[in-house]
């Protein structure tokens, strides 16, 4: 049970009620209760402050991760209104959008037409899951207070404290996330920063400034750009060669819908380098803007390359998949009511949408063309020489698949398939180096684990041209076993696997084979990662001897809890160079087990981020690139595992 220090009646009641709905399955409003649900609880706060934002009122957001754990995040906003609530008159309206679910912006009316969809489930929910918050607004001349412990119960009442700060208005709400909540409370800054210089980008001028207080010495970091979507695309490209210098642009508005287009082509051969954006959303799954976009754009250069003679009379038309080779674009669209569909929610569904994109595209793109003949032409000019290499690649494949089904098309030699052929049960294991794909043969239960061995270093992807790919052996075999096609007719339905699991050493050589593979699975078969097929196994990186057992370690953090736990142990820790120092029992109890293992599932939450960085990682440009892997050395996690 819980007890108030400050009890009062009525409402409050349903209030508690309320969150205690919240609390009780955690899950229904902020999707887990581990790292992704946790962050939710920023998301969720930020998403307020960036409301106001967008409503004008507000340039600046200051977020503090507080060396005792907690978060903080102020705005210069107009402060949440601190008089009665008409509905609940014993409360002021600051305590309803605290304690009442979906209270925040239903109320203020005005300036509040277009809120961040997704996360919007309230800051009151923030309040369910912490153990304390404590809310500052500074409104009307007056600093305010309140704040609440143990899940949303009002321990101190709204009340004045003193005059603000000359002309100051604005917000602070600093929360503490419920340890009996959450598996774990410790914020990652990485996942913060990436975050906010995306919503600093899709939101012009506002300034988002981070503030690490955890460590010895603060790390501030600070996000504000003037370009918007323009400063985004740029950003984008800035690790790839740009077929032009300037970056276009075009927006629309009607009504209460607004886009608001971004777009450069570079030299590279990447077709899905659209990253679109709903109310601040990262629609990963597309929808009606991005079909509105698709269509209007295909329309719009094969209009201007056949009435510039660069296409004759009588040609083919260029492929929407020509046109995109080597574009990158930024869509942002906004709304008063965008519905979310799809198995992420992550697909707009708003016809409107799709018609409103498609004219501004016409119009916009249309005459940006003719103003920038010299940028229209060489755009033109990738488009032809992509449409000639798609054409000749389907050649290519017609004359392999008639060669294919000759010898029987069969499995590739070097993979040890299962013996089921239930997909939903089945794993590919991928193993660096024939030795240790001999162990995992050994190691593994044939009837679900399929083994396929990769020599060396596959070909980088990431610089090769889509249809050169197919000469590459190891690349073949990888497409041929998996199952489901790649590129653009990758088909999710077909795979013979549902986990993809990566099992590489432990050391450099490993890790960059572990990139390429997931730079060819990111850019060959999208579906495969952002459906959360793709796993990277973790063998053991230190073994030591107990008594007469041999005791594994997962990493460094793991041989500390030992050694603190163990103080009296006196055996030498051994380090486990490779794979192939592993007999084939110890690989199967300490990698591919499924009671013993442990797996880390690849997850992308935005694409314009994992975009960006395997084009650093990756892409020709080896400056940018030592530096992120200078910057990123002991945090490998590009990609939100
Ligand atoms: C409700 C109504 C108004 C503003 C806000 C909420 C508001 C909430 C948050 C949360 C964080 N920062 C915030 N800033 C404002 C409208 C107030 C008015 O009409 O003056």
């Amino acid at each position: 049970m819980r007890s108030a220090e400050t009890s009062y009646s009525a409402a409050d009641i349903t209030v508690l009620e309320g969150l205690e709905a919240v609390r009780k399955r955690p899950g229904m409003y902020i999707g887990s209760t581990g790292p992704t649900g946790l962050h939710h609880l920023v998301w969720e706060v930020v998403d307020n402050s960036v409301d106001e934002a967008m409503a004008g009122h507000c340039s600046i957001i200051r977020v503090r991760l507080l060396a005792d754990g907690g978060c903080e995040v102020s705005d210069d906003g107009r402060g949440i209104p601190v008089d009665r609530h008409p509905q609940f008159e014993e409360l002021t309206a600051a305590e309803v959008v605290l304690t009442v679910l979906h209270a925040g912006a239903k109320f203020g009316g005005e300036g509040y037409k277009i809120s961040g969809g997704l996360h919007g489930v309230g800051v009151s929910v923030v309040n369910a899951l912490s153990s304390r918050v404590e809310v500052e607004i500074d409104r009307e001349g007056y600093r305010h207070y309140m704040d609440f412990v143990d899940g949303g119960l009002l321990r101190t009442r709204l009340i004045e404290t003193g005059p603000s700060p000359e002309g100051r208005t604005g917000t602070t709400v600093r929360f503490w996330p419920d340890t009996a909540i959450f598996d774990e409370v410790t914020f990652r800054l990485q996942t913060l920063v990436e975050r906010f210089q995306m919503m600093a980008f899709l939101n012009r001028g506002l300034e988002i400034q981070v503030r690490d207080e955890r460590g010895d010495e603060p790390n501030e970091q600070s996000f504000c750009y003037e370009g918007g979507i323009r400063d985004f695309v740029a950003h984008v490209n800035a690790s790839k060669e740009s077929l032009f210098s300037i970056v276009g642009y075009y927006e629309q508005q009607e009504d209460d819908e607004e886009v608001e287009v971004a777009f450069q082509w570079n030299t590279g051969f990447n077709v899905d380098g659209l990253h679109s954006f709903a109310n601040g959303i990262n629609t990963v799954e597309g929808g009606m803007h991005e079909e509105g976009f698709r269509s209007a754009l295909t329309a719009s250069l094969n209009r201007y390359a056949r009435s510039k003679g660069l296409l004759r009379n009588g040609a083919d038309n260029l492929q929407g998949e020509d046109i995109r080779e080597g574009l990158t674009a930024i869509l942002s669209v906004r709304m008063v009511d965008p519905q979310f569909e799809g198995q992420t929610k992550s697909k707009l569904g708003n016809v409107s949408m799709r018609s409103l994109v498609q004219r501004a595209t016409n119009d916009g793109l249309g005459h940006w063309l003719e103003e920038h003949p010299s940028e229209a032409r060489r755009i033109t000019q990738k488009a032809l020489n992509a449409q000639r290499a798609r054409i000749a690649a389907q050649d290519a494949r017609r004359s392999a698949r008639r060669k294919s089904a000759l010898d029987g098309a069969g499995m590739p030699d070097k993979l040890k398939d299962c013996a089921s052929r239930d997909p939903r049960e089945c794993e590919l294991f991928i193993v660096e180096g024939d030795s240790a794909g001999g162990s995992a043969v050994q190691a593994r239960d044939p009837r679900t684990m399929a083994i396929l061995p990769i020599r060396g270093k596959i070909l980088n992807v990431e610089r090769a041209r889509p249809d050169r790919m197919l000469d590459n052996t190891e690349i073949q075999t990888l497409i041929q076993a998996i199952g489901g096609g790649y590129g653009n007719e990758f088909d999710l339905d077909r795979i013979r696997y549902y986990k993809v699991i990566l099992l590489c050493d432990a050391d450099v050589d490993g890790s960059h084979i572990r990139t390429l593979l997931l730079t060819f699975f990111y850019r060959q078969m999208e579906a495969l990662v952002v459906g959360g097929h793709v796993y990277i196994a973790q063998p053991p990186l230190y073994s030591t001897i107990v008594g007469r057992e041999k005791v594994y370690l997962k990493d460094d953090h793991a041989k500390e809890a030992f050694v603190a736990e163990n103080p009296g142990h006196r055996n030498e820790f051994q380090r486990l160079k490779g794979l192939g120092e592993m007999d084939f029992d110890e690989l199967r109890e300490t990698t591919m087990n499924p009671a013993s293992r442990s797996l880390l599932q690849v997850a992308v939450e935005a694409t314009t981020i994992a975009d960006e960085m395997f084009s650093t990682l990756m892409g020709s440009d080896v400056e940018s690139r030592k530096r992120f892997i200078r910057t990123n050395a002991h945090d490998v996690r590009f990609l939100d595992i």
